[in-house]
This record gives C-alpha cells, structure tokens and sequence, in this order.
C-alpha cells in the first residue's frame, strides 16, 4: 500500500475570543494532508530482430547502455533472435525514452538497422 491520507494536524481553536471558552465553546478544524506518492508509470524497451546487425554489437548495446552482463546480454541477444523481439530493461517514461534514443543514435552511426522501441506496461 503506497500513499492514502497522512497525519491529522490540529488547527488552532476557530471562534472563541480566545480568552474564556468554557467547556464545549469553539470549533476544532481539523487539516488532513494527502501523501503524493502515486507510482509512475512503467515502460519497456525492446530490442527487434533484424537480419544485418552483428550479434556482437546486439550483445555490446545490452552491455553498454541496460548494465547486462555478458551472459545476459548474449541471452537476451539470442532470445531476440529467435523470437524477433525481445526486452532490454523496464524504465520510467524518461528513462525509457533516453534508451531508446541512445541505443538508435550508436545503431546510425554504426550504420547498423537494429531498431528499439519503447511500450507501456
Ligand atoms: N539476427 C541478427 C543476425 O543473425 C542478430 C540480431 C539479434 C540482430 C538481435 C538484431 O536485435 C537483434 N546477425
């Protein structure tokens, strides 16, 4: 369970002169304050098959820009592969977005076609 209402803060006492409340005299106004911590939301990047792009480069992308190490990038790599798609990692939406970005630029300049993309959750 992530957010829901947090702590009752009392105000001061609303309407009396401040001086003689008696017993039952003046209004209690109570503050309750929402916690703001709503999940954001979640996407995966994807790596697509193609029949150009080295395996060795598919393999050095998932090391250098999702932290796998090289028995997880060769079995992502191969995974992709053979069922022509395949995931890199689960971003929030920046992230995710950078990602794909990175891993396109370093595809161009190596003038391979690898192409990534992004989905939501
Ligand atoms: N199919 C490519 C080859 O045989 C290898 C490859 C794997 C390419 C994964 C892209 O996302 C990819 N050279």
């Amino acid at each position: 369970m992530t957010g829901g209402w947090h702590a009752l803060k009392m105000s001061k006492m609303q309407g009396g002169d401040n001086k003689d409340n008696g017993p039952g005299r003046g209004t209690a106004v109570i503050t309750r304050t929402k916690t703001k911590t709503k999940k954001p939301s979640l996407y995966r990047v994807l790596i697509l098959n193609d029949d150009y792009t080295p395996m060795e480069f598919v393999i050095h992308i998932l090391e250098r820009f999702f932290q796998k190490d090289r028995e997880a990038a060769t079995r992502i790599m191969l995974h992709v592969h053979n069922h022509g798609v395949g995931e890199c990692g689960i971003y929030t939406f920046e992230v995710a977005e950078t990602k794909v970005s990175q891993v396109m630029d370093f595809a161009r300049q190596n003038q391979h076609p690898l192409q990534c993309v992004m989905e939501k959750k």
